[in-house]
């Protein structure tokens, strides 16, 4: 190994932070060996985390299809007055609640299109009409494309804008709509949507509003590597900043019906790699997701080793991957999950998603 790759391994072991060049040194695929970076990302997982990998119950709903950001890379969006089109009445939201009442969901996972015709209140009612069928249940709801675009409709300061949020049951806000933060991607093919700055200063504002969230990075498409390590810095530069952020969540591109269909989907070794380079460059974000959904169980699995400490939930009825050809089931329950979990060497921990652990491993099963 070269003396870079020496120099990179002393400061993992010494918990020392990783330069941009050590980051695009990591992705080089023919400097680095994969299992040489995923030894080094599992160094910092075992430090922090040992061999617990979490996991939750969770139900999404995507509360409308209709979009009209047009990105490239998006089989769930639908054009308004278009077929095909699914947008829930805050009475719909409140019986899809209702539907897995029989279930032990803690979290309700809810992200969607930008749909034009809906107004402020819409937002407020269907965060409502969500808590009275499940009090109880913790609402990551809006991606920062949504903050952004509630707060354009609320006519108020955004501060006012995530009180009103709060106050009508939101409790934290999922990643997703970041994509990557390079002007080039962006103008390429998600023009339409917010860019970097305008994303990262409503994850300024929702964590300062004292919401935690998470972050996401969509990977595999046109980004250079290069490309990639900025977005993962301009993350850590962030989380430096507030704090915020909960779980990175590297998204892995899947091409089918999109007008991106010309790409090749990542493999499981480009997967592993960036799960590996995220746990090594965000020194500041406590866990990284092995998204289940959209990796596939299998790699999931072998990402535990490479990094990631989390596998993400039981997901009832996902739809923004399985419109993108994802062959992974819609939902699993948390016995598959487990299992996933100890045959993965690991010790399954139950959590919130505030990270509050539920109950000891394997307790409760
Ligand atoms: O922003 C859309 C991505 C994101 C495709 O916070 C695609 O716990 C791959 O952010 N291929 C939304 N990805 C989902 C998201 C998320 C998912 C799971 C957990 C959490 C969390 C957040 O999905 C979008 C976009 O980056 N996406 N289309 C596609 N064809």
């Amino acid at each position: 190994m070269t003396a870079r790759w020496k120099d990179i391994e002393a400061k993992v072991e010494a918990g020392e932070r990783l330069s941009a060049e050590d980051g695009l040194l990591l992705c080089d695929t023919a400097a680095t060996p994969l299992l040489e970076v995923g030894r080094l990302a599992n160094i910092v997982r075992e430090r922090l985390w040992g061999d617990d990998t979490f996991f939750n119950q969770n139900q999404h709903i995507n509360y409308t299809n209709v979009c009209n950001r047009l990105c490239a890379f998006c089989a769930f969006q639908r054009l308004p007055g278009g077929g095909d089109i699914e947008s829930m009445s805050p009475e719909v939201v409140a019986d899809r609640v209702r539907g897995c009442l029989g279930q032990e969901v803690t979290e309700l996972h809810m992200v969607a299109g930008i749909e034009q015709a809906l107004p402020y209140e819409y937002y407020l009612d269907i965060l409502r009409a969500a808590k009275s069928v499940r009090p109880s249940v913790h609402i990551k709801g809006f991606t920062m494309v949504e903050i952004d675009q509630i707060h354009g409709l609320s006519g108020k300061s955004m501060e006012a804008c995530l009180e009103d949020l709060k106050e009508a049951g939101l409790d934290s806000c999922p990643g997703g709509g970041a994509e990557i933060f390079a002007e080039r991607v962006h103008r390429a093919i998600f023009p339409l949507k917010i860019g970097a700055d305008r994303w990262l200063e409503c994850a300024r504002a929702v964590h300062l509003a004292g919401l935690r969230s998470n972050c996401t990075m969509l990977y595999g498409h046109v980004e250079t590597a290069h490309e990639r390590v900025d977005h993962l810095m301009r993350l850590r530069e962030l989380q430096d900043e507030t704090g915020g952020f909960q779980t990175f969540i590297p998204l892995r591109f899947h091409p089918d019906n999109t007008v991106m269909d010309w790409i090749e989907m990542p493999t499981a070794a480009d997967d592993l790699r960036e799960i590996a380079v995220a746990r090594l460059m965000l020194d500041n974000i406590p866990h990284i997701k092995a998204y289940w959904i959209m990796l596939g169980q299998g790699t999931a699995q072998t990402a535990q080793s490479f990094g990631a400490d989390d596998v993400d939930g039981t997901v009832v009825e996902e739809k923004i991957y399985h419109d993108a050809g994802a062959t992974t089931p819609q939902a699993v329950t948390r016995d598959d999950l487990e299992r996933m979990i100890r045959e993965a060497g690991r010790v399954p921990v139950l959590r919130d998603t505030l990270y509050t652990r539920l109950e000891p491993a394997g307790v409760g099963a």
